[in-house]
């Protein structure tokens, strides 16, 4: 299997109920296991400013689901939590990122792995620095530093990591 991280978003319509549902949809995919998540965090909004902050996240997925499929997949928990795309950047009820894929550097039309903002965005660097904080990103940088480098003054603990796996840990 292929250990992956999924970025998390959601400031619309009971945001940390839209990332715990979402956990929810990640841990039921076939051929993957869902193996953990970040504690939640708030952040003020990238982009334009006149919309709520964000609660975000990052979960660790481990799958045999090629990159394109994965990507399907999580288009569809998206428009299962009734996303609509508003504007550039904008509110959302759920965003999922696949900010990586093992260490493997994907350049496809509909799909650029690792997420080409990730390295810019606190609210992705923070609590994916929780969960692995050991990370080597595919260009042999490290997540710590670019962790240490980031300007994390817009993000701010939220709650504990929801509890995710027990099931599938059980089935084991
Ligand atoms: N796509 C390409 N690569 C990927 C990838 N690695 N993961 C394509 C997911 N999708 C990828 O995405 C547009 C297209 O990107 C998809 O159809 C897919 O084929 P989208 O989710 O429909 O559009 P979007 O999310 O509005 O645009 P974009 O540019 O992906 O936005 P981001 O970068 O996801 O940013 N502020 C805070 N505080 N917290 C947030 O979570 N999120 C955003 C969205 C802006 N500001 C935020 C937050
Ligand atoms: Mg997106």
């Amino acid at each position: 299997m292929i250990r992956c991280h999924i970025g998390l978003g959601s400031n619309l319509a009971d945001p940390a109920g839209q990332l715990r549902r979402a956990l929810d949809g990640l841990a039921r995919l076939p051929d993957s296991r869902l193996v953990g998540c970040s504690p939640l965090y708030g952040s003020t909004p990238v982009g334009p400013a006149d919309q709520p902050d964000f609660i975000n996240a990052v979960a660790a997925l481990d799958t045999d689901l090629p990159p394109l499929t994965l990507l399907d997949a999580l288009q569809g928990l998206e428009q299962a939590a009734g996303r609509e795309r508003l504007r550039h950047w904008g509110e959302r009820t759920l965003d999922l990122d696949l900010l990586l894929y093992g260490e493997q550097s994907i350049h496809h039309p509909r799909l650029t792995v690792p997420h080409p903002r990730m390295l810019e965005r606190a609210f992705v660097l923070v609590p994916l620095a929780d969960l692995a904080p050991t990370l080597t990103l595919p260009d042999g940088s490290t997540l710590a530093s670019h962790r240490q480098q980031c300007d994390d003054a817009g993000v701010w603990y939220h709650e504990a990591a929801p509890d995710v796996g027990h099931d599938d840990i059980s089935q084991l």
